[in-house]
């Protein structure tokens, strides 16, 4: 009795033991020795080989002559020598080489020189001080209590693949991150992360003087206001000596900017790029501006800030979206970073899955990240941020392969030309194992996912198409009284009787002409338009002929179906790969797979059938028709904030 006893709880314990929860994210070697305590970011790198390295001697150098974080690693005769200008660059090298001890690969006779192609590499975290996270999926936010075991967590994985920055609170920035009390809590995190060469920087309320400092105004040109700035300023630098600085969402979907005094973005930037200058903080300035007024939402960023080219201080970098309109599932790149010349800017992508299937979907975004990179060059720009995914569920990101998109940014923002496949490949294989059978097909699994969102949500340029508010799941219809247009999917589909998308060519909004010569000829005109973005730039008539040799109606369908086929494939990969997974996660991975499908499917039908209204030709008899019938879809409604991920997508 006893023995059967034994037996069960060793049984059970092992299949424990096998199962995985995702929080050691691909940080998932063993300690093979408790390191001895030393401090610095130095002291870390130290750490880090002491407890994981199993090879043999390395010799960690400081050594002039290499750009800032930037290292060598040379191996010989059993010998490691890894070498760098500063204690980060240190810190970089050691993750490389136990990123290679992990991924089974060599780690003798090693001849690597590695540079970040940005001094910035930076997690936006839209942290509210309330513990939601404002498109958060992933639970609630992790610098609300912070575990110091999960906070270190956090920063071994930035520093694993280069980030060394972070902002700790939401663009839409409450007054009150400013508060003494809130500046405290920030001074505990940046202790936590400075020793992995993490900086902090907070996102602040522009009229932060009047509603935390009782003035009567936050004209960015007062005395008084720059003084409350520089207090403020000095207050943070008291407590956290190398506080990063300031981002700004200002005069933007109601939060206050200088705009309200009559100022311009410039003046307000510069007013508090002067104020961090002495303590060498910067301020990253947002682009994401647009008014309801205006024609095109995609013009507007421009319109704002060009006028503005060359007028700011240069601690100052303007923080632009990858695309003109907000982090849809396909964008062409914003024409901002092309038409400003004497402005730095940083690019920001979204990490979190706001348009792209919360923590249900799979979607690797690295092509999507790559592909902003084919068209504007790497070295236009200062920096890069994220908009991270990172919440307190024990995962991290809600859904296990997101955490591939946290890690694809920070290696993206070290080096732009690694390839997506590169990435998914060292992911899988830290994450998962280095088993062929699972690399192999997971790989293809993974770079082909955002196309086939793409397909299955918003195919040839549309946008914008999503249910409101929460942003899952599709509303192509959606359009109630009092909401403003550019808020609604009819401003961005402009379904009609002619045909689908909105007119952005030179007798439209003209907003291809915001592009360079060569591109705006290539877009302004329906012909040699790229087919993936036909709707963002052309009202296309539902008979037009595709290069496919079909109308734009029937290629509109296959799109769709494309994408449920080819999610339907993930599912089918994925279930083949039990044989190499824990059963937690392969479970949990499944699990969202499944709700993918449905989705995928959901949106097909929905979109289709509420386009069909408009086109009046049949859905083509070679696809699968739908499964759905749209005016069910249309009384469906997935009542959940946008703070939280849903349990399931579309469920009649
Ligand atoms: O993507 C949109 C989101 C808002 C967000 C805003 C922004 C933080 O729907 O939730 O607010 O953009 O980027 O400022």
């Amino acid at each position: 009795m006893m023995a059967a006893f034994l037996l069960l709880i060793a049984g059970w314990s092992v299949a424990a033991t096998n199962d995985e929860d995702g929080s050691r994210l691909w940080l998932r070697l063993d300690a093979v020795n408790t390191p001895s305590s030393v401090t610095g970011v130095k002291g870390t790198a130290m750490t880090e080989l002491q407890t994981y390295w199993q090879g043999g001697p390395v010799v960690l150098k400081r050594q002039k002559g290499l750009p800032m974080d930037g290292y060598t690693i040379t191996s010989t005769g059993g010998k490691t020598v890894i070498a760098a200008a500063n204690d980060a660059g240190l810190l970089y090298g050691v993750y490389h080489l136990l990123r290679l001890q992990q991924m089974g690969q060599p780690c003798t006779n090693l001849s690597i020189r590695e540079v970040p192609a940005y001094d910035l590499r930076i997690l936006n975290h839209w942290d509210n001080p309330n513990g939601t996270v404002e498109r958060g999926f992933a639970g609630r936010s992790i610098f609300l209590n912070p575990d110091p075991a999960r906070m270190k967590i956090y920063a071994r994985a930035n520093a694993s693949v280069g980030i060394n920055g972070t902002v700790l609170n939401n663009v839409n920035a409450k007054p009150e991150a400013l508060s003494t009390d809130h500046l405290q809590k920030a001074k505990a995190i940046a202790d936590q992360l400075r020793p992995y060469g993490i900086r902090v920087y907070l996102s602040i309320n522009f009229a932060s003087p009047i509603r935390l400092g009782g003035l009567k105004t936050a004209d960015p040109l007062d005395a008084e206001v720059i003084r409350w700035w520089k207090d403020k300023v000095n207050e943070i630098y008291k407590l956290i000596p190398d506080f990063g600085g300031f981002l700004v969402k200002a005069n933007s979907e109601g939060e206050p900017g200088p705009q309200d005094f009559g100022r311009t973005h410039a003046d307000g930037a510069n007013m508090l790029a002067g104020v961090l200058r002495p303590h060498k903080g910067i301020v990253m300035w947002r682009a994401f501006v647009y008014k309801p007024q205006s024609s095109d939402r995609a013009n507007q960023a421009c319109e704002e800030f060009m006028p503005l080219d060359g007028q700011f201080a240069d601690n100052v970098i303007i923080q632009i979206k990858n695309g003109p309109v907000d982090f849809q599932p396909r964008e062409p790149y914003s024409p901002l970073f092309t038409a400003m010349q004497k402005t730095p800017m940083m690019v920001e992508f979204q990490i979190t899955q706001e348009y792209l299937g919360a923590a249900n979907h799979l979607v690797f975004l690295a092509p999507m990240w790559r592909e902003f990179f084919s068209f504007v060059k790497p070295a236009s720009l200062k920096a890069m941020a994220g908009v991270a995914n990172i919440g307190d569920d024990t995962n991290w990101c809600g859904h296990h392969f997101a955490q591939a998109n946290w890690y694809a940014f920070g290696r993206l923002a070290w080096n732009p030309a690694i390839t997506s496949e590169q990435i998914a490949d060292e992911w899988l294989r830290q994450t998962f194992t280095g088993d062929e059978r699972l690399v192999n097909p997971m790989k293809q699994v993974m770079v082909d996912s955002r196309e086939a969102a793409v397909n299955y949500m918003m195919p040839l340029g549309l946008h914008h198409i999503f249910a409101g508010g929460h942003h899952y799941g599709p509303e192509p219809w959606y359009n109630p009284p009092g909401v403003r247009a550019d808020w609604t999917p009819p401003y961005y589909h402009r379904a009609d009787s002619i045909g689908l998308g909105f007119d952005r060519t030179t007798k439209g909004t003209a907003n291809a002409r915001q592009y360079p010569d060569e591109l705006f000829r290539l877009y302004n005109n329906i012909s040699t338009c790229p087919e993936n973005v036909l709707t963002w730039f052309h009202h296309v008539p539902w008979d037009y002929r595709m290069k496919s040799g079909r109308t734009f109606w029937d290629e509109l369908c296959h799109k769709y179906d494309d994408g449920v086929r080819q999610t339907r494939h993930f599912l089918a990969v994925w279930d083949a790969m039990k044989p190499y997974v824990d059963n937690r996660r392969f479970d949990e991975v499944q699990r969202k797979l499944r709700i993918q499908t449905r989705d995928a499917e959901w949106w097909r039908d929905a979109c289709l059938l509420y386009f069909q209204t408009f086109s009046h030709r049949p859905i083509p008899q070679d696809m699968e028709h739908p499964v759905h019938n749209l005016d069910e879809m249309m009384k469906f409604r997935i009542n959940i904030t946008m703070y939280e991920n849903p349990v399931c997508g579309y469920n009649k």
